[in-house]
C-alpha cells in the first residue's frame, strides 16, 4: 500500500546550524552532485512540482533547504512528519576555492552533526558509472556512521532492458549489496513507493503502525 503525502511544505533555508530547523522529527538529507535530480526527486516525492526548485543551471543552490511533509504510511493511519534537507550539489567546479571549502564544512558540519537525522540519500546518475565525488560521499557518510541508501535516477532515460544491469553495476562500484540501491525517475514517477516505504521504515515509528 503506497504512502499518502498529506502535506509538504518549504520549512526554511539555512547557512549556519543556528538555522537548521527545530523539533524532533526524523529528518532526511539528499545528496548528490549537482544536476543528478536531487530537487527533481524531492519533488516527486512529495507529488508537488515545485517544492524544491528544479533547475538547468548546476551550482545554484548554495545553502540548505529543508521542508516538512506529513504523510499517512496507509490510509486508516494519522499523519506522520518528516523533514526533507536539500543539500547542495556536490562536484560543481565554478566556485572559488575559499567558497568551496566554506561550503563543504558547512554540508559536513550538518551531516555530521544533525542529530534527527535519520538516513541520507545519496543519488547518483544510472547512466553513468558513480564518480570519485559519489565515493567519497559515500566514504564520508559511512565514517560519520551515517545510514545510507543510494537511489539511481534518471533511470527513463535508459532502455528498460538496460536499467537492471545499471543498478547491479552502479551498486558493484559502489561496494553494496546486490538490491540495497533504489531505482529512481522523477520523470516517470517510479521508485518513489519504494523510497518512500525505506523512508518510513528508517523513521522508527512501531512496525505495526508501518
Ligand atoms: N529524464 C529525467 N530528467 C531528470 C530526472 N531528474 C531530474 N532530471 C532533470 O535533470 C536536471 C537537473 O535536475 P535537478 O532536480 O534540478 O537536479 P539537482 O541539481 O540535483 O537538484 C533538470 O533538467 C531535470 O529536469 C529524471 O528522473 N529523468
Ligand atoms: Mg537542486
Amino acid at each position: 500500500m503506497p504512502i499518502q503525502v498529506v502535506s509538504a511544505e518549504f520549512l526554511q533555508t539555512s547557512t549556519k546550524p543556528s538555522e537548521w530547523p527545530r523539533g524532533d522529527f526524523p529528518e532526511f538529507a539528499f545528496v548528490g552532485r549537482s544536476n543528478v535530480g536531487k530537487s527533481s526527486m524531492l519533488n516527486a516525492l512529495t507529488r508537488k512540482k515545485r517544492l524544491a526548485r528544479v533547475s538547468n543551471t548546476p551550482g545554484r543552490t548554495r545553502a540548505l533547504q529543508f521542508f516538512e511533509v506529513r504523510y499517512r504510511p496507509n490510509p486508516a493511519a494519522r499523519p506522520r512528519v518528516v523533514r526533507f534537507c536539500d543539500l547542495p550539489g556536490y562536484g560543481y567546479a565554478k566556485v572559488s576555492k575559499d567558497e568551496r571549502a566554506k561550503w563543504t564544512a558547512m554540508i559536513e558540519d550538518y551531516l555530521k552533526e544533525r542529530h534527527t537525522l535519520r538516513a541520507v540519500v545519496l543519488i547518483v546518475d544510472a547512466r553513468h558509472e558513480p564518480m570519485e565525488s559519489d565515493h567519497d560521499a559515500l566514504q564520508f557518510l559511512s565514517g560519520a556512521g551515517r545510514m545510507v541508501v543510494v537511489a539511481a535516477t534518471k533511470m527513463d532515460k535508459l532502455p528498460r532492458t538496460r536499467r537492471a544491469l545499471a543498478l547491479r553495476t552502479a551498486e558493484k562500484a559502489l561496494g553494496l549489496e546486490p538490491g540495497s540501491a533504489e531505482p529512481f525517475s522523477a520523470e516517470e514517477g517510479t521508485g518513489t513507493d519504494a523510497l518512500w516505504a525505506r523512508i518510513n521504515r528508517l523513521t522508527g515509528a512501531g512496525a505495526d503502525e508501518a
